[in-house]
């Protein structure tokens, strides 16, 4: 352990997860874990405890969405017949990943350990599992989905066992991050001295948050679980270069426990989230924690949408975008919300909102000819089709 943890308690960082750290039924749970001594590091209201309320002992045989993802949440279906984020490279700096789950097998691109865990870059808590999950889950027909099951996933573990971790290992895994080309970090923690300037105790995070988002990353963190209270986001949330991201619930509402606050840039579905967890399960977990990986998954989808269009991601168009697309959009942020829900069509190329079938039968050209089909019916607009060969070359309606 550095001094940072051990000196004066200051700098230590912590899971922005309203519940206790043990993922239900975990099966080996560390025996060091001290839920009392983690609470108080945790800053989380007592009223924010709650049992956990569903765990899945198995894998679902039919392959189901989570709420998050449909119409009250960032609507990710919607965007996935533009992208399902293939490509895209999103890193998870948490407890360590659980990478033999059957959802994430094969999604793992690289793991490395920042702790000196005994168990490695692996998860003994379930909550980066959980967050990895919510992120790229695949679709493989069984379990649940993912915001972006097409993207791969970088696990950095920067919270020990116990669910708290050091400044500093954050630091050092955002830098990891980048240097594995990371399009994406996303921060499922929070934590800092109240009142005091950060970077008196923590000079090394600020650092590292600027020479990623410099590198053209988008940086997302959790704004913590410390609600309803005004300006209770915590760090690394509260610095600028970073989206902080609140929790909101089935019925579009900020949940009670999201940390309000200037800093707030986006809600996310943040409560009653499933995902998965080691051993092969999936858990219903509440926290701003489950917020910040879908806003993230939505930041993989806009990032494979760009690469496909030839633009260049970049946190700026990302944060004007999430100004201009997000629901309840506003004409200036509010303290609970930020700028709204965020939705994943608006981070995509437009995708057609309605789709018809018109049989139009058979005509044969010569092979190689340029060729003009006309279709009209009366009392309708024809169609007119131009092609070479079998390469479309014009499409047009004339009245
Ligand atoms: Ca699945």
């Amino acid at each position: 352990m550095s001094a940072n943890r051990i000196g004066c308690g200051l700098g230590l960082i912590a899971l922005a997860v309203g519940v206790p750290l043990i993922a239900g039924p975990v099966k080996d749970p560390p025996a060091h874990l001290d839920a009392e001594r983690t609470k108080a590091v945790m800053r989380i209201p007592e009223g924010d405890f709650r049992p956990r309320k569903k765990v899945f002992a198995a894998a679902v045989p039919e392959e189901r969405l989570g709420w998050g993802l449909g119409e009250n949440g960032v609507r990710a279906e919607a965007a996935w017949a533009v992208t399902k984020g293939k490509g895209v490279r999103v890193a998870i700096l948490d407890t360590g990943i659980d990478a033999d789950h059957p959802e994430l097998k094969g999604q793992i691109l690289a793991s490395k350990d920042f702790t000196g865990s005994r168990f490695g870059a692996k998860d003994a808590v379930g909550h980066g599992t959980h967050c990895a999950g919510i992120v790229a889950m695949k679709q493989d027909g069984k379990g649940y989905v993912g915001v972006a099951p097409g993207c791969g996933i970088l696990n950095g573990k920067v919270l020990a066992d116990d669910g708290t971790g050091d400044f500093n290992w954050l630091a050092a895994g955002i830098d990891w991050a980048v240097e594995q080309k990371a399009d994406v970090i996303s921060m499922s923690l929070g934590g800092g001295p109240d009142g005091t300037p950060p970077e008196r105790f923590m000079p090394n995070l600020r650092a590292a948050i600027r020479r990623a988002t410099d590198a053209g990353v988008i940086v997302l963190a959790a704004a913590g679980n410390d609600g309803p209270g005004a300006n209770t986001v915590g760090y690394p949330g509260r610095y600028p270069e970073v989206v902080a991201v609140a929790a909101s619930d089935v019925s579009r509402h900020i949940t009670n426990f999201s940390s309000r606050g200037s800093e707030v840039d986006v809600a996310a579905p943040g409560d009653n989230v499933v995902s998965s967890i080691p051993n092969g399960q999936f858990a219903e977990w509440d926290g701003t924690s489950m917020a910040t990986p879908m806003a993230a998954g939505v930041a993989a989808l806009y990032v494979a949408d760009c690469r496909a269009n030839g633009r260049t991601p970049t946190p700026a168009d990302f944060r004007k975008r999430i100004e201009t697309t997000s629901s309840t959009r506003a004409k200036v942020p509010n303290p609970n919300s930020g700028w709204g829900l965020i939705q994943a069509p608006g981070f995509v190329s437009a995708t057609p909102t309605e789709s018809k079938t018109l049989e139009f039968g058979r005509a044969d050209f010569t092979a190689d000819a340029w060729g003009r089909l006309l279709h009209q019916a009366p009392g309708t607009a024809g169609l007119t089709l131009e092609f070479r060969g079998e390469t479309l070359l014009k499409a047009g309606l004339t009245k």
